[in-house]
């Protein structure tokens, strides 16, 4: 079974961890909600503004990177023409980064924002302010510096595929040029554990949330009631679609149900569009793109500091949406940049970092702008009150009804709740090939062993299960924010460990043009120690 090949530290120290947080919880669910609370206000309320400089620091650096020299380097060789089509790329890339919660959240962020604005905004006062931002913000949360967030480890993965030929599967393989044969160390392993650590709980939240949405909607169609039962089963049915097509080989069939499935949600999107309620739409996401544009860097450094010191109310709404979303994007940035790092061949860095982070958001705006105001346009003319139902039963119900409101109620309910299930089973197939992948110590022919695969997939149920029991938005977010946190400082090193190389490389070879690259490291050191024998030459000679 391949049992050699599994690298066991980290699989064992991964595994103990799991268990170690999901133990305790079930055996103290009260103590263990009371505990989570307290560290989820202690990382973000201390740390917050951290998770806020990193994503626009993030942000800023890809910027200066994409157009700077090391923007033009081309991944692959001089000549070579991208691997896909632009258009394929992006769709690629939006199914890799996005799931299950793009249908929950973009269709209810707004009603959230709408009961607890930004800027210290009195709800209810200054109703034009309150709901600008509310069908505003949550674009701004799905936008470029989340994209960013996604690019950042996929920079040096895809330099170090193509332009220096090393595969590389491992975030601790991104910053060997920093920790050198450290890497090959406890220290690596560590960095390996902490993504893992990470993307557990990134997933955590991906599951937990989008359980009781699906859950929902089956009990919709079929009047069965949804609860803890139907939600569990509902979990683990989901993993079994993936660990059993997987098992057979059907890895082509998860794809094409990929791919399937973006295409049922442009055809979601363009029926809401259409029977929705058209202008309004047009109109308010138009409008969304400006406000952003005006309070980008407003936006990303928000921190609400007065209100402490004062005697303001303390809204705490950077710590509950932006410094936990950041956080979720972290924990999946270093597996979403594998993926974009692969299909990337034959771009330039520059091409690859702004393409990700401009049809990333473009299709989050899409999302956001269709389904989140057509949610916001029944609120506002009375049509139906999504609030009241959000408060009252939770957002998995206040979701669905939202869609029911549509024509053909009932096919759009089923058709939303298909996408759903597919999205969760493309989550658990991509999460648990990485999970199996950075546990061991080779990976043949690009896959790892099927039965570390299966592992890692049923792994992956044990949090969310135990999140669900839990219950509670904040429960969720803080899976995410705690997995994210150690991933703030290794992003850094990343983007330390990028620059360190690839500005040697490229100062290396001073025949340097754009867009040509050495593609043989050995190559430029070569040529390093005869430039240095030469120099070494002359000052003899002197
Ligand atoms: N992100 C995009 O749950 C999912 O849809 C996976 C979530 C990080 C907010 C990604």
């Amino acid at each position: 079974m391949g049992k050699k090949l599994i690298d066991w530290p980290t699989f064992i120290a991964s595994f103990i961890i799991i268990l170690a947080v999901v133990i305790p919880l079930v055996l103290f669910p009260e103590a263990g909600s009371e505990l989570i609370a307290e560290l989820n206000d202690y990382i973000s309320g201390y740390f917050g503004f951290l998770y806020l400089l990193m994503g626009l620091g993030i942000f800023l650096f890809l910027v200066f990177v994409a157009f700077s020299q090391n923007g033009q380097v081309k991944l692959g060789e001089e000549d070579e023409k991208p691997e896909f089509k632009t258009a394929t790329w992006a769709g690629m890339l939006f199914s890799a980064g996005i799931g299950s919660s793009i249908l929950y959240w973009g269709t209810i962020e707004w009603a959230f924002y709408y009961q607890g604005p930004p800027f210290g905004i009195e709800p209810g006062s200054q109703e034009l302010e309150t709901i600008q931002w509310a069908s505003t913000y949550g674009i701004f949360h799905w936008g470029p510096i989340a994209w960013a967030i996604y690019v950042l480890p996929a920079v040096p993965m895809a330099y170090f595929f193509y332009v220096r030929k090393t595969p590389v599967i491992k975030i601790s393989e991104t910053v060997r040029p920093l920790l050198k044969g450290w890497t090959d160390t406890y220290v690596g392993k560590f960095i390996d554990v902490l993504f893992i650590f990470g993307l557990l709980g990134g997933a955590g939240t991906t599951l937990a949330l989008g359980t009781p949405l699906i859950s929902r909607g089956i009990s919709d169609l079929t009047g069965l009631e949804d609860n803890m039962i139907m939600r569990t089963i509902i979990l683990l049915i989901v993993t079994a679609i993936f660990a059993v097509s997987s098992y057979v080989g059907l890895k082509e069939g998860i794809r094409r149900l990929s791919n399937l499935n973006l295409a049922l949600s442009i055809l979601l999107l363009v029926f809401v569009f259409v029977m929705g309620p058209t202008l309004f739409i047009a109109e308010t996401t138009t409008n969304s793109i400006g406000l952003i544009f005006d309070n980008f860097f407003r936006m990303s450094t928000w921190t609400e500091p007065f209100a402490q010191v004062a005697g303001f109310e303390e809204t705490g709404f950077p710590e509950a949406w932006t410094v936990f979303y950041w956080a979720w994007w972290l924990v999946y940035a270093p597996f979403v940049g594998l993926f974009i790092a692969r299909i990337s061949r034959g771009r330039t860095i520059r091409q690859m970092i702004i393409g990700t982070m401009i049809y990333g958001t473009l299709g989050c705006l899409v999302f956001f702008g269709v389904m989140g105001n057509f949610g916001l346009y029944l609120q506002l003319t009375g049509e139906f009150d999504v609030v009241s139902l959000l408060n009252d039963e939770g957002a998995p119900a206040a979701i669905i009804s939202i869609i029911n409101q549509l024509p053909f109620s009932t096919v759009m309910v089923a058709l939303f709740v298909f996408l759903s299930v597919v999205f969760l089973a493309t989550t658990f197939d991509s999460s648990s090939f990485i999970l199996a992948a950075v546990t061991q110590k080779k990976v043949a022919n690009e896959e790892p062993l099927r039965w570390n695969r299966m592992f890692w997939a049923f792994t992956l149920c044990l949090l969310p299960l135990t999140l669900m029991y839990l219950g509670g938005l904040e429960t969720l977010q803080t899976a995410s924010i705690i997995g994210g946190f150690p991933l703030i400082f290794i992003m850094f090193m990343i983007a330390w460990s990028f620059m360190r190389t690839s500005t040697g490389d490229l100062i290396a070879d001073d025949q340097y043009e754009p867009k040509t690259i050495i593609l043989d490291y050995k190559k430029v050191k070569e040529k390093l120690r005869i430039k240095r024998r030469k120099k070494k030459k002359k000052e003899d000679n002197n």
